[in-house]
């Protein structure tokens, strides 16, 4: 045990919080590992650049440039990461054979079964997302919102087959699949119809959503955008549309980026909104440093409220939580374990939180009072129930999983080429 703990374990008591069982509670929790950030959102099915108004900027060395550089990357990531992980993965990661060539529109379970291995000898879920951008059939900027006939249906063809490998993934491992429709459809200028694209976009999910599926297996989600690089003035599924979509869809629920709003929105007050209407809710965790620039997520005090708010709400079993964030610019393994270890932070720090005390002074207009003790939980030695947990989790609590990456780094990443 960490020395210090029994002490910390009894500054929290006072306070009526068990540390024990916030520790206990945190390893049951699953947050998804986006894939994505081991190769700055290339895939391994195509050379060109990344479209859909997203941006990779940086150029570190050691980028995985193949399934199994991706693989062993996320293995030393996870390793150096207490808590539960599961699987995010994108339908541009699907694993062909030599010399074989499948198009998104014919993708299949078998192209993902490598991943499925991967996943269960780790004893994890897999989360899924087709894959709407960087490929030669997006027109004019469009996919499942395109007046060309033909380009919605191989769009909604790829969707179908996502739906199909999300319940595969479910099966083989007995998780449900979050399978999350998000499109960079939208227009750089000014629109002559904004609705058009709309109701096409809305008629292309729908499709794909007739599909069959289990709904306690597959769970399809919509994620909305403000804007995106090149696509300024217009996007097709914006808040509104796909928050209706989801209110109005069942077995559909909405996913909220917290990179995707305006910069002043909070996705911390956000989630609460939605737990009043929906039974699940799905998180893609991130930091937005003045636009959707998918920084790495770090223990800042909007990811603290976050996670407060998954917590104080008691809706760990209604919110499906998977990070979203990639770096190029910084050495890629850090990147993932300083996010994935910041959600954790984040995680239990909520679970140490007085909630029932705090609602109390609030309900009972203490507001003074209130503020006095927000204040003054900030000065719990929280640090010292994060060691016992990395210690239970058998990771290092400080920051000497560093010289792991580092050392990695030489043996490994710079040998790339
Ligand atoms: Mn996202």
């Amino acid at each position: 045990m960490n020395a210090r703990y029994p002490s910390a374990k009894e500054i929290y008591a006072a306070y009526g919080v068990d540390t024990d069982t916030a520790i206990q509670k945190l390893k049951t929790i699953p947050v998804s590992i986006n894939c994505w950030q081991g190769d700055d959102v290339s895939g391994f099915d195509q050379d060109g650049p990344l479209t859909g108004g997203i941006q990779a900027t940086g150029n570190y060395p050691g980028k995985a440039r193949n399934w199994q550089e991706l693989m062993a990357d996320m293995d030393l990531a996870i390793a150096l990461c207490p808590g539960k992980k599961k699987l995010n993965l994108h339908a541009s990661y699907a694993i062909l054979d030599e010399g074989e060539s499948v198009d998104r529109d014919q993708l299949e379970p078998r192209h993902f079964k490598k991943w499925v291995d991967y996943a269960k000898a780790r004893e994890m879920g897999i989360d899924f997302n087709p894959t709407f951008f960087s490929h030669s059939k997006i027109k004019d900027g469009l996919t499942l919102s395109s007046p060309d006939a033909d380009i919605r249906r191989f769009w909604v063809n790829h969707g179908k087959a996502c739906i199909r490998i999300s319940q595969y993934f479910a099966e083989e491992t007995g998780v449900p699949c979050v399978m999350n429709i998000w499109t960079g459809d939208g227009f750089k200028d000014i629109p002559a119809d904004r609705m058009g694209p709309r109701m096409r976009y809305k008629e292309s999910i729908e499709e794909i959503l007739s599909e069959p599926f289990d709904p306690a297996k597959v769970k399809p989600c919509v994620e909305s955008k403000v804007f995106g690089i090149g696509v300024e003035s217009y996007t097709t599924g914006s808040a509104e549309f796909t928050l209706s979509f989801a209110a109005t869809h069942p077995n559909c629920l909405p996913l909220m980026d917290n990179g995707h709003y305006h910069p002043t929105e909070v996705v911390s007050d956000k989630i609460p909104a939605l737990l009043c209407f929906f039974p699940e809710i799905a998180l893609h965790i991130t930091r937005s440093v003045r636009w959707d620039s998918d920084h790495v997520v770090l223990f800042d005090d909007e990811t603290k409220e976050m996670a407060k708010e998954i917590i104080r709400c008691d809706a760990l079993n209604q919110v499906f939580m998977a990070l979203d964030c990639f770096d190029a610019s910084i050495n890629r393994v850090s990147a993932w374990v300083v996010a994935f270890r910041s959600w954790q932070k984040a995680l239990l720090a909520a679970l140490c939180t007085p909630h029932d005390m705090l609602k109390t002074l609030q309900d009972e207009g203490q507001l003074t009072k209130l503020q006095v003790m927000q204040e003054e939980m900030k000065m719990l030695p929280f640090c010292d129930v994060w060691n016992q947990y990395c210690l239970e989790c058998g990771v290092a609590a400080n920051e000497s999983w560093f010289d792991e990456i580092m050392q990695y780094e030489q043996d490994v990443l710079l040998k790339r080429s």
